[in-house]
């Protein structure tokens, strides 16, 4: 888009003079931050509703989902439409600090983990694809928890984003909808922000619902000084879009969350169907023809019955027709093999909350039965574990797999993993609906945005091309024994340390050293990811330069970054002991020249734009079987860091692209697990037999570590050590993995110092990471679950 400078500047004048009531020379970064937003909105509103109107006459994708992790906009939009060159010009000019006014913007941050930012990669390669997509979600108040450390422990502090409301909404009064529960009625309030696609005229929409009291005041009350009941009834309606429940993999069964679950698909739902119904009339015959919905996970699956209802109650369409077209409708993504994290609903609370699509639900359930009979008559106990409704529980999978025409896993391992085991019965009823979708990163935001400098070098190789078609990457292969390119390469990288340890120094006042070993490891929380495993290395590593203080070794930070469930106590007390240990190296002058541990706080997606690109280990060190996926591992590979991790999720795809032997595999296979696992795991053998593990392990209960009197290092060693009716003895298998994973972190000391040898598996990574653009993942679900094509503006 070209916008002349000096109109951009007056566009911004003007707006601190509308908005703030100040000239430029008194505005604070914030409120430039706010102006040259706005101006931004201005100059693309024209091509926002022509691209609105255009998509209408298209079939289009709607992608529903709880969670959108969309990080700050500022920097991506003004990328996106090729303005940001002009505008740090501009500031040049003035005299304003761009970087400054960028790191005024909060994130938004309405998702937990990957689920919700591969959302939001999606929605940047759909627009930049010119793909008629939507996406559609809940516009939380609060989004994930801020996160704070207080004697090593994490405290929650409520997040904030819409304090001073958000530029890059704009509300569509319009197009409110009214949501009805068991117990009242709320109003749905619309508000859509502009997706703006890299290159290309389209812009694209995520809509968000907001939910709204129908009434504002009980005056009665009021005039009675009631003023708390005076206003109950607006914030209990206003609670349902308050706050983005924090787990990321634990399913709490609360009713709030099934009543924002109802709340924004039902409102979603209406807006389609209305919208439909604007070009087609009542004609419901074509609607899956120009209707796709994905449903990401299982937290939109309530849409299944809800559509029903729609297209029943309302519509007075007959209940096979109605069938007939949400099965076409709807497809699937799972995420999660973890027994915790699958969704199932207390019909008792189901029933209150949703009564009318309870009795649908069940007559799902009833239609399913039948099925079931006929397919495999008389084997109970296969429709037993694949009814619907069993047990006084609602299986939101098995709905949503039922009433889908296509359900797809996120990595090639675990979608063989659900359809050989968690799915197993589905598929062999569904064969045909089966299929995997690798996940995907945008290469706009994780390379481009994110390392400027890596991007300019690549650019300058190869062209630009691979900016929207990352497989163009290969052709840096030409420059595998190119000593100038791999030095260069190596340069960046090492600028990238320089920043990011700038950025700690500042913000967490750590010093850390940008010729060391940056090894990193940023994820949610959560055993299965393992960094117990981690900071166990890292203990054990302590322990032994301890005794060998002149022990051959290149300096090495681990950094962590990790938002922890609220509840999930176990996570908690591994963060505190990765603080702990952090403290107790960093303060030894015997070991913090070669050794430092640093936890980073409040992991969000603007900190993880400055930490990919400075890695050079990416930890990926899952028990095999447990990451459906991982997508940050993507994001280390495409800025040149190698994959330190185990045959897990998309880590088998990343060595299948950039070689085994340019990364760095370890650790128990998925066959090995499920063997050790059938053959009875005794985590005593490696706690006995590999050398330093039991000092390790028991400096958990020996005194060594304080967890301050809760207890949780206690229970840490107990889940390690001892069988429990509810787990196995270190059903993760950290102690098991331990000795080959310390092998390698120690092959990879030793190997980092051939510096050539490095930048050339740095070179082959990035080179070999085209497979993993969401532009890819994106065009595979356009052609081969959603039949849409691109229209061009
Ligand atoms: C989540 O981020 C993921 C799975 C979930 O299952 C829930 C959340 Cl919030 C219900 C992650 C997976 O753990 C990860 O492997 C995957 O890459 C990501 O979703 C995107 O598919």
């Amino acid at each position: 888009m070209r916008v002349e400078k000096e109109v951009l500047r007056k566009q911004i004048e003007r707006n601190l003079k509308v908005s703030f009531g100040k000239e430029l020379e008194e505005a604070k970064d914030f409120e430039i931050y706010r102006a040259l937003g706005q101006a931004v909105m201005e100059n693309i509103a024209d091509n926002w509703y022509d691209t609105g109107k255009l998509y209408e006459k298209q079939k289009q994708a709607f992608y529903l989902s709880a969670e959108f992790l969309m990080g700050r906009a500022l920097g991506n939009n003004l990328i996106n439409l090729g303005m940001l060159k002009e505008v740090q010009e501009l500031f040049d000019e003035l005299g304003i600090d761009y970087n400054k006014v960028e790191d005024a913007e909060e994130d938004s941050a309405l998702g937990n983990g990957g689920l919700g930012r591969l959302a939001a990669c999606f929605l940047d390669s759909l627009a930049t694809l010119n793909l008629p997509g939507k996406g559609y979600g809940i516009r939380y108040r609060n989004g994930i928890f801020n996160q704070e450390f207080r004697d090593g422990y994490q405290i929650e502090k409520p997040e904030t984003w819409l304090k001073y409301g958000d530029v890059w909404s704009v509300m569509r009064p319009d197009d409110e909808v009214i949501v009805t529960f068991g117990d009242g009625s709320v109003r749905a309030v619309p508000y859509d922000m502009p997706i703006i696609g890299y290159g290309t005229n389209n812009i694209n929409t995520l809509r968000l619902w907001e939910a709204h009291s129908l009434v504002d005041l009980d005056l009665g009350k009021f005039n009675q000084q009631d003023y708390l009941h005076a206003t109950q009834q607006k914030t209990l309606a206003e609670d349902i879009s308050r706050v983005l429940y924090p787990n990321d993999s634990t399913d709490e069964g609360k009713k709030l969350r099934l009543k924002q679950q109802y709340f924004f698909v039902s409102a979603s739902l209406q807006d389609i169907v209305k919208r439909y119904k604007k070009v087609h009339g009542n004609d419901f015959d074509k609607f899956a023809e120009f209707t796709a919905i994905q449903l990401n996970d299982t937290h939109p699956v309530i849409a299944i019955p809800e559509l029903m209802r729609i297209f029943i109650d309302i519509e007075g369409i007959s209940w096979e027709k109605a069938w007939s077209i949400v099965e076409k409708t709807f497809a699937y993504t799972n995420h999660t093999i973890l027994a915790e994290a699958l969704e199932k609903w207390w019909v008792g609370l189901y029933e209150q909350v949703v009564p009318r699509v309870y009795q649908i639900t069940q007559g799902i359930d009833n239609q399913l039965r039948e099925l079931l009979e006929q397919k495999f008559p008389g084997d109970k106990a296969r429709q037993d574990r694949m009814r619907i409704i069993n047990g006084n529980m609602i299986h939101m999978a098995w709905l949503a797999i039922y009433g889908s025409h296509k359900v797809n896993g996120v990595a090639a391992l675990h979608t063989e993993i659900l359809k050989n085991k968690e799915l197993k019965d589905w598929y062999e009823l569904y064969p045909e609906k089966f299929l995997n979708k690798t996940n995907g990163i945008t290469q706009r935001r994780w390379l481009l945005q994110s390392n400027p400098q890596l991007a300019s070098l690549i650019t300058e190789l190869i062209g630009d091309a691979w900016i929207t078609d990352l497989s163009e990457l290969k052709k840096l292969e030409a420059y595998l024994d190119d000593e100038k390119v791999l030095k260069r390469i190596l340069d960046i990288k090492h600028e990238k340390k320089v920043e990011l340890a700038e950025f700690l120094k500042r913000t967490q006042g750590i010093e850390i050293n940008p010729d060391s070993i940056f090894d990193v490891q940023i994820k949610r929380l959560h055993e299965y990811k393992r960094q117990l495993l981690n900071i166990f290395q890292i203990i054990g590593l302590y322990n032994k330069l301890k005794l060998n203080p002149s022990m051959n070794f290149t300096p090495v930070t681990y950094i962590f970054g990790a938002k922890a469930a609220p509840g999930y106590f176990v996570a908690k007390g591994i963060i505190r002991l990765i603080n702990e240990v952090a403290q107790m190296i960093n303060k030894d002058p015997d070991v913090n020249s070669k050794l430092k541990v640093v936890f980073v706080e409040n992991y969000r997606v603007s900190v993880a734009q400055k930490l990919f690109p400075a890695a050079d280990i990416s930890e990926q060190i899952s028990t095999a079987g447990k990451e459906a996926s991982g997508t940050g591992n993507m994001k280390f590979m495409l800025n040149g860091a190698l994959t330190l991790g185990t045959m897990d999720g998309a880590n088998v795809e990343i060595v299948e692209e950039a070689g085994k032997e340019n990364n760095y595999i370890f650790g128990l296979t998925v066959k090995e697990v499920e063997e050790m696992r059938a053959n009875g795991y005794d985590p005593h053998v490696p706690y006995n037999c590999v050398e330093g593990l039991k000092k390790i392990v028991d400096s958990l209960v020996d005194g060594t570590f304080s967890d301050l009197g809760n207890g949780v290092y206690g229970t840490i060693h107990r889940s390690l050590m001892e069988n429990a009716p509810w787990h196995q003895a270190d059903q993760y298998f950290v102690l098991e993995d331990y000795e080959a994973y310390r092998r390698t972190q120690q092959l990879i000391n030793k190997e980092y110092t051939f510096r050539m040898d490095w930048a050339r598996k740095q070179l082959k990574n990035i080179a070999n990471a085209g497979k993993f653009s969401s532009d890819r993942t994106i065009k595979e679900y356009a052609e081969e679950i959603w039949n849409i094509t691109p229209v061009k503006l």
